[in-house]
């Protein structure tokens, strides 16, 4: 079977994978510009997090002992709270894109990827673990990651509602400026066409299964997927 798969919508893609890794590989040190007084308040408010042991965490990370250390001062350094709130995630994201894009949604969005309890504080484990998938993971794991993106409430598939609500993020983030414009109808259009190259079994919902069969049998996506391979 060919799938023709839709060239713009993995290259916005790519660009935003580039986009978070860069944004997370920065946090850290970003944080440092949240000033005294509040991360005094965020430590009134939130409780304070510490990792059982870096062995674990190197056990389900791509990175060494030595790299987690490291990680971890810096994260601890500028973050002594050791949980990052949405709303600090969001002035954080905001920085690395140009003035007036609208950054919030598509950031609430990362975030929901990265917290995987959905406890609304991104923990230095959630943290460091989305960081290993983004920067080491295998096209595979990074796969994963978009699709738990994509997949909004966690339920196991992409309905098109999902997807609209992704792609409105992308074009809020960036489709904006260079074409302002972008209405639903062209989201619409998009979704459309995305579903039908994935929606291998026309049921209306993209499995895990389809998403990983469709991008994985398209090199041009693998290639594009390598592009954020970077090291500390
Ligand atoms: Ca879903
Ligand atoms: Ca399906």
């Amino acid at each position: 079977m060919s799938v023709n798969i839709d060239m713009e919508n993995f290259s916005d893609k790519k660009n935003l994978r580039r986009r978070t890794l860069n944004t997370l590989k920065s946090a850290v040190t970003a944080l440092k510009q949240i000033t005294n007084s509040e991360l005094e308040e965020l430590g009134e408010q939130l409780p304070r997090y510490r990792p059982d042991s870096i062995a674990a965490l190197r056990r389900a990370t791509r990175f060494t002992e030595p790299e987690l250390k490291r990680l971890y001062r810096g994260f601890k350094a500028e973050c002594p709270t050791g949980v990052v709130k949405e709303d600090t995630f969001k002035i954080i994201y905001a920085q690395f894109f140009p003035q007036g894009a609208n950054t919030a949604q598509y950031a609430h969005y990362v975030f929901n990827t990265l917290d995987q309890d959905r406890s609304g504080l991104l923990s230095f484990e959630e943290f460091v673990m989305g960081l290993s998938i983004l920067s080491r993971g295998t096209l595979e794991e990074k796969l994963r990651w978009t699709f738990s993106l994509y997949d909004i409430n966690g339920d196991g598939c992409i309905t098109k509602e999902e997807m609209t609500e992704i792609v409105t993020a992308i074009y809020d983030l960036m489709g904006k400026i260079v074409e302002p414009m972008v209405d639903d109808e062209v989201v619409r259009e998009k979704v459309e066409r995305l579903f039908q190259k994935m929606d291998l079994n026309r049921d209306g919902v993209l499995t895990l299964d389809e998403f990983l069969d469709c991008c994985l049998r398209d090199e041009e996506i693998s290639r594009s997927m390598g592009v954020f391979d970077s090291n500390f």
